[in-house]
């Protein structure tokens, strides 16, 4: 066995025994006769202490192993109060798993800043450095925390096409692709199929989705993949069912990070508050009435990065949801009251972080709509075809993963929380 311990379970019980630990190289300090080792593992740093005349061939391999190299080491666990997790491991035998190459493209632990473009160069280096793996931790968490709360209320957890023949969200930003011969799409959201699926009597399903859109956008805030948890549910009387399920879900999330990942969040500094539900909910004429006393705004025009941070600067909350919103501003899949939709945005520190609507479910309407915005049908018959045979009334959201995570964790940058970032730029690693 490679490892009999990570560096979190070693406890008292196993001083002066024999144990084998194993991990990358992050320093060595060779002091002549004596050199100790840092090693990281997935859990944290351990001391291998090697004693020069105890076994100098062992020795000398040990202190001219570069950094970052991997190595399984055995030997005693021996009590030792100087060393930070209380204990060291006396060196007796050594596996080298693989020597590192030098120069490393980036340190691990070094303090001195490295751009946030080398960092996504070196993806797998940036990954080993705690703050960033702290963060891929919460974002596991979150979306574990999610899931839960969702199957306790009664969601199954689906998976629907990434590619497809028709789009959901607006023609223009979709990734084409040759399919066989015959354009296809990649998706820009589970839209069309979560609707679907409400017509198969599963009623209450979500997915974690993949979103592939196609925009020029190059800003802090957008991605060209992104992530989120979507949600149908059927037999609603109104979209604010699908706003419960959005305020508790997050709610329970971030209660359940503030318990379950502590270490993490010290990591990364990040302070949270856990507003408890309801969240407040303001309307859209609301939102305008307070932009119209700061900025020239009109009715009906799209609330943007500015509008939104200044709207987060007039309120006091940090989570709040915008609800009806004008018909325009919304796909043609929302339902309305006249002139409103009976669509929402759940904002979070001044960024839309998930949207969602209660849906058109009568295909008469639904028909009259999509002719009013001159859709070209025949590219949604599959979906159409679904409410043509009983479709009860439903709704649900579209939940960022990495913009709820920016958030939450305060990060500057979406492509802090996605491991490998796909942006106007960007397509590799
Ligand atoms: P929408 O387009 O608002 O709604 O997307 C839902 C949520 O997904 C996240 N998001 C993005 N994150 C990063 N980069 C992007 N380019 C990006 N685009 C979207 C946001 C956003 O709030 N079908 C509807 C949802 C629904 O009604 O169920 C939809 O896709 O956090």
């Amino acid at each position: 066995m490679l490892r009999t311990h990570y560096s979190n379970e070693v406890s008292k019980k196993d001083y002066g025994k024999k144990i084998a630990i194993a991990g990358w190289i992050e320093e060595i300090r060779n002091l002549g006769g004596i050199a100790f080792i840092i090693l990281r593992d997935r859990y944290g740093r351990m001391q291998v202490t090697a004693i020069k005349k105890q076994n100098p061939e062992l020795f000398k391999e040990l202190v001219s192993l570069s950094r970052e190299s991997v190595i399984a080491a055995r030997g005693i666990c021996q009590e030792n109060e100087k060393v930070r997790n209380g204990w060291e491991l006396l060196i007796e035998e050594m596996e080298v798993l693989s020597h590192a190459d030098t120069p490393l493209p980036m340190g691990v632990v070094d303090k001195v800043n490295v751009d946030f473009d080398t960092r996504l160069d070196n993806r797998i280096i940036d990954l080993r450095r705690d703050e960033t793996k702290a963060i891929f931790m919460i974002r596991h968490a979150f979306i574990g925390f999610a899931s839960e709360y969702l199957r306790k209320k009664g969601f199954i957890e689906v998976h629907t096409p990434k590619i497809t023949a028709a789009s959901s969200e607006g023609g223009t930003e979709v990734f084409r692709i040759d399919y066989f011969g015959k354009p296809a799409y990649l998706v820009q959201s589970p839209q069309l199929y979560k609707q679907m699926l409400m017509a198969s009597g599963l009623d209450r399903v979500y997915e974690i989705a993949w979103y592939f859109r196609a925009e020029e956008h190059d800003t802090s805030r957008h991605l060209n993949e992104s992530t989120a948890i979507d949600i149908e549910m059927a037999f609603i009387e109104s979209e604010e069912e699908v706003m419960r399920v959005a305020e508790e879900m997050t709610e329970y999330a971030i209660q359940k990070i503030m318990n379950e990942c502590s270490n993490e969040l010290e990591i990364l500094h990040a302070k949270i508050d856990a507003p408890s539900v309801p969240y407040p909910r303001i309307t859209y004429d609301e939102v305008v009435e307070i932009l119209q006393k700061e900025i020239d705004f009109k009715w009906g025009e799209d609330l943007g990065t500015d509008e939104e941070n200044l709207l987060a600067e007039k309120l006091d909350y940090e989570l709040y949801f915008i609800t009806k919103f004008p018909v325009e501003a919304k796909p043609f899949y929302a339902m309305f009251d006249g002139k409103y939709a009976r669509a929402f945005d759940l904002e979070f520190k001044g960024m839309e972080i998930a949207s969602g609507a209660q849906r058109i479910h009568d295909y008469e309407l639904l028909i009259k709509r999509m002719d009013e915005l001159g859709m070209n049908k025949e590219n949604f018959a599959d979906y159409l075809k679904a409410f043509r045979y009983g479709m009860p009334p439903h709704g649900g959201f579209g939940y960022g993963i990495e913009r709820f995570l920016m958030r939450l964790l305060n990060l500057k940058n979406i492509r802090e929380c996605i491991l490998f970032p796909r942006d106007r730029k960007r397509l590799r690693p």
